[in-house]
């Protein structure tokens, strides 16, 4: 029997597939109110395919509850925040449930992290509270999780896999657990390897969107245009540039990286020019704005509004989001009143809010495209007679002004 602790982003789909593929599977989360919306039936956030997935893994019989399960395999897949100061990775939860799970392990159980942490966190943080316990019995693994929200079900059976484990021996015996439902190819390495691989991926993601965003300011500055030029230099075998956009979200690509340049504070340079660029982005957006306001002779910030609130498209998750960073910064510049709506988030989170396009377009004269979803490029005739930005170029109407 596997026991997943944590069932939220990842946890949760992680734990849903291994039970479908026959696995026994206990999902574990100190959430009451989680936990209880997963045995009335019902997932806790929106994702392609997740809903048959969650049918199926009742069927073979896998289990919600607030209790860490006796068993002989353990998946931690917790938050893992950066301090905002430090910029060094916050372990603490993971500490948390490794501590909750030690109470009840077995000797000889092994505890797989998948949450991300910086490389030596699993040395640092982790193995002492082992050690505290004198839990010598007990193996650590850490196998990083890689799919993308969005396409989460496809890339978790898909995907590549990577495992660190302290001997050759552990690392296999849990490969063979991931390739229950697992199609990649599944890398075996150390710990520390590991750790810094999945780090490693998400920071390369954002300094290579850093670099358009970069270049989109370059190109705005002396009026070319950055779309153009990215697509024919992709057209390079040899280059591929990113999107530039209204600025970085989630909880990977905007976070992970700082964990290096909270570690490495004098050698990770470019990581951390790369994170301010991405960061200053929603404050670009605004002045943007404000730019496009005075072109067009509008004085009237409340009749400007923001579609989408959600780190990205067609996701239901708000953390770290653009838009979110955007509004505050308004707030804090005293000029609020912006409108926002997105489809994807039904209770009222920020102040103006609106729950339905049509209502949303109607007491607005400005729309600024702040994510790409799905439902906004199938309604783009209904912003034929706005002032339109276009922050992921998406809309090929005369109207529409760009980053
Ligand atoms: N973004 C851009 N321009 C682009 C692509 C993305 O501005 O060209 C923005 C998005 O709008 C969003 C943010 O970046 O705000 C992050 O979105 P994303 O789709 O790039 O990535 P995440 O955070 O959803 O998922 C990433 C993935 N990492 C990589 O592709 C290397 C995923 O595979 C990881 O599993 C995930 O982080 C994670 O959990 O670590």
């Amino acid at each position: 029997m596997v026991n997943v602790i944590g069932l939220g982003y990842i946890g949760l789909p992680t734990a849903l597939m291994l039970a479908s593929h026959g696995v026994e599977v206990v999902g574990t989360d100190y959430n009451k109110n989680l936990v209880s919306t997963l045995n009335s039936g019902h997932t806790t956030f929106k994702e392609s395919g997740l809903d048959d997935l969650f049918k199926c893994a009742i069927i073979s019989g896998i289990k919600f509850t607030i209790e860490y399960q006796v068993t002989d395999s353990y998946i931690i897949s917790v938050p893992t925040p950066y301090d905002k100061f430090s910029k060094k990775v916050d372990a603490s939860f993971v500490v948390r449930a490794i501590t909750e799970v030690l109470k009840v392990a077995p000797g000889g159980a092994t505890l797989i992290i998948e949450s991300t942490v910086s490389p030596g966190t699993i040395e640092k943080a982790v193995r002492p509270v082992l050690k505290a316990e004198n839990r010598t019995d007990i193996n650590l693994v850490h196998a990083p999780e890689r799919i993308i929200p969005g396409n989460m079900v496809f890339e978790l059976i898909h995907n590549n896999r990577t495992i660190g484990a302290d001997n050759k021996e552990i690392g296999e015996k849990v490969k063979e657990l991931y390739t229950s439902f697992c199609q990649g190819e599944i890398v075996v390495t150390d710990i520390k390897t590991a750790e810094m691989t999945k780090v490693v991926e998400n920071t390369f993601r954002a300094v290579n969107i850093a670099f358009a965003n970069e270049l989109a300011k370059i190109c705005r500055h002396d009026g070319m245009d950055v779309y153009e030029i990215i697509k024919i230099c992709n057209m390079h075998p040899r280059v591929n540039i990113l999107q530039p956009g209204p600025g970085v979200g989630g909880h990977c690509i905007s976070v992970d990286p700082w964990f290096l340049v909270g570690d490495y504070p004098s050698l990770a340079k470019v990581i951390d020019e790369a994170m301010k660029t991405n960061d200053s982005m929603p404050d670009f957006v605004l002045n943007r704005i404000y730019e496009i306001m005075k072109e067009e002779g509008m004085s009237d910030i409340t009749r400007v509004g923001l579609y989408g609130l959600t780190y990205k498209e067609n996701v239901d998750d708000m953390r770290e989001s653009p838009t979110l960073q955007l509004l505050e910064s308004q707030e804090r510049h005293l000029a609020t009143g912006l409108k926002v709506y997105d489809p994807f988030v039904v209770n009222d989170v920020v102040v103006n809010q609106y729950h339905s396009l049509d209502d949303f377009l109607n007491a607005i004269d400005f729309v600024v495209i702040m994510v790409k979803h799905n439902e906004i490029r199938d309604n783009i005739e209904k912003l034929r007679n706005k002032i339109i930005l276009d922050c992921h170029n998406i809309i090929d109407l005369p109207n529409a002004y760009h980053i």
